[in-house]
């Protein structure tokens, strides 16, 4: 037999092929072909340049994404806590996909100081080494009226955008908290729109952010008569001590007039920055916010001796920080930081019984068919959850379009991605869109949703392809 001869010659052929692979390894090692280490892609590499889609913060793909993470305090006061080695800390130990740099106008800020802006670029990039979303704050406060310095403030985003436009990383927030005599209709919403424009005529799609009345709560006022421009979304800050139910209500209020909300700035004090920290509260607004998939930013990555700072006073400034290190208010938040990064949810498996693969995972063969349907519960909260409907093609031919056929009383949905939906009878229909119709031959294509209330553990679904 052939296959008998050539085993004679194994020997030999091995001698030479490991000889071959030996050079080889040795050429690609020489000419650096081949890398140290593969570098996990970042947030930012894996979910690129953010859009605004309905009320929804979404990645290039245009899966919603919700962006954790801290806030300076400052930069004129503490902007030595905000440098490369301190914010890769945030991306890398905390799981932060956001940093905001917040450089306060008046206070011996920008306006009589504004060499401050070349910690806005040290952020920056530092923000974009760490692959992480980085939002910079034009910080006014007691200059409440944004246009006061309206025209500082077109300078500076017009060198910001001007440099660092480019890059899917850079998020605008144009006036942090307007307060005072002002009011959208006739003071914020002019500036905003000057500014929007400034902004545009350089920079086409990264996302500006935009404050309303009584230090951007608001929001009720923006629903009404909101700007008529793309990737747009509207600040909503809160400090647990003094903000409660009838904030969030006014939020429910705002996003079905189909405002999309970005909690810039938080604390787990009163509005004051100090008291408390109330963490109660804060719990229950962070569960509000992941549920509705709401953005948030935390006020602030300082060590102040007031309790919505993270840090313990001394604390160093190039984020190496024990747990001692850090405040009632930094454990708190760092963990719940770290709990809601899907990337580290097998992490997070380990330690919760209930988030358990095995039981959760139904993974349903059809009969006769190579395409499977499998059902992953990504997230659950007291009241809601997030699921994730992945779609595998095992067989060798291309599927090029797919509907997954569900009963409409198992579920509660309140938004869903990569799919459309309709209702027929009894059941919700499914559809794949444009972009993820096609299935190739060993490939996945997935669709996610929130739902209210309890997923059913065995879910009824039907399977429609090509
Ligand atoms: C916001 C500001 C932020 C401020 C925090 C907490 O102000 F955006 O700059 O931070 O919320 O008040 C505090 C710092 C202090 C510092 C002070 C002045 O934590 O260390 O001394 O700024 O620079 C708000 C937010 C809400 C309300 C009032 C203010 N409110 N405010 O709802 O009444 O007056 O600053």
């Amino acid at each position: 037999m052939d296959f008998v001869k050539f085993k004679g010659d194994k020997r030999v052929i091995y001698k030479r092929l490991s000889i071959l692979v030996i050079v080889c390894i040795f050429i690609l090692a020489t000419f650096k072909l081949i890398p140290n280490k593969v570098a996990n892609a970042s947030t930012v590499d894996q979910n690129g340049s953010l859009k605004v889609i309905g009320t929804e913060l979404c990645n290039s793909k245009g899966q919603p994404i919700q962006l954790k993470g801290m806030s300076s305090h400052g930069l004129q006061w503490y902007g030595n806590y905000i440098n490369k080695s301190s914010v890769k800390a945030l991306a890398d130990d905390w799981g932060c996909n956001v940093v905001r740099l917040a450089m306060y106008t008046a206070e011996g800020g920008y306006i009589t100081n504004p060499s401050v802006k070349a910690k806005v670029e040290e952020g920056i990039e530092a923000a974009i080494d760490a692959g992480i979303y980085v939002i910079v704050d034009w910080h006014i406060l007691s200059d409440g009226n944004p246009n006061t310095y309206k025209e500082q403030a077109k300078d500076f985003f017009k060198d910001i955008a001007s440099k660092y436009g480019k890059y899917p990383n850079v998020i605008y927030e144009i006036c942090n908290e307007p307060n005072g005599n002002v009011t959208w209709d006739r003071d914020i919403k002019p500036y905003a729109e000057e500014l929007v424009a400034t902004i545009r005529a350089i920079d086409s799609d990264n996302i500006i952010i935009v404050g309303s009345g009584t230090w951007s709560q608001d929001i009720h006022d923006v629903a009404a008569n909101p700007l008529k421009v793309s990737n747009v979304m509207y600040s909503l800050h809160f400090y647990a001590g003094t903000h409660t139910q009838w904030l969030r209500d006014r939020i429910d209020d705002a996003r079905s007039k189909n405002l999309p909300i970005f909690v810039t700035e938080w604390g787990t004090s009163d509005a004051s920055g100090n008291g408390g920290p109330y963490l109660e509260e804060s719990k229950v607004w962070l569960d509000y916010l992941d549920y509705k998939n709401i953005s948030w930013v935390n006020w602030s990555l300082c060590d102040k001796n007031e309790s919505s700072a993270a840090l313990n006073p001394g604390a160093s400034k190039d984020g190496k920080w024990s747990d001692s290190n850090l405040s009632p208010s930094g454990k708190f938040v760092k963990e719940r930081i770290k709990k809601g990064q899907p990337d580290r949810r097998q992490e997070d498996d380990k330690n919760s019984d209930h988030n358990n693969e095995d039981k959760n995972d139904q993974n349903n063969d059809i009969p006769g068919d190579d395409v499977t349907v499998t059902f992953d519960l990504a997230h659950e909260w007291n009241d809601g959850y997030k699921m994730e409907v992945v779609i595998s093609n095992k067989g060798k031919e291309p599927v090029t379009q797919w509907k997954v056929k569900l009963k409409k009383s198992q579920w509660d949905i309140s938004q869903l991605w990569n799919g459309t939906t309709r209702i027929e009878g009894d059941y919700i229909i499914v559809s794949s869109m444009d972009y993820n119709k096609n299935i190739a031959s060993n490939g996945t294509v997935s669709f996610g949703f929130i739902g209210k209330g309890k997923a059913v553990s065995e879910p009824y679904f039907e399977l429609v392809t090509n």
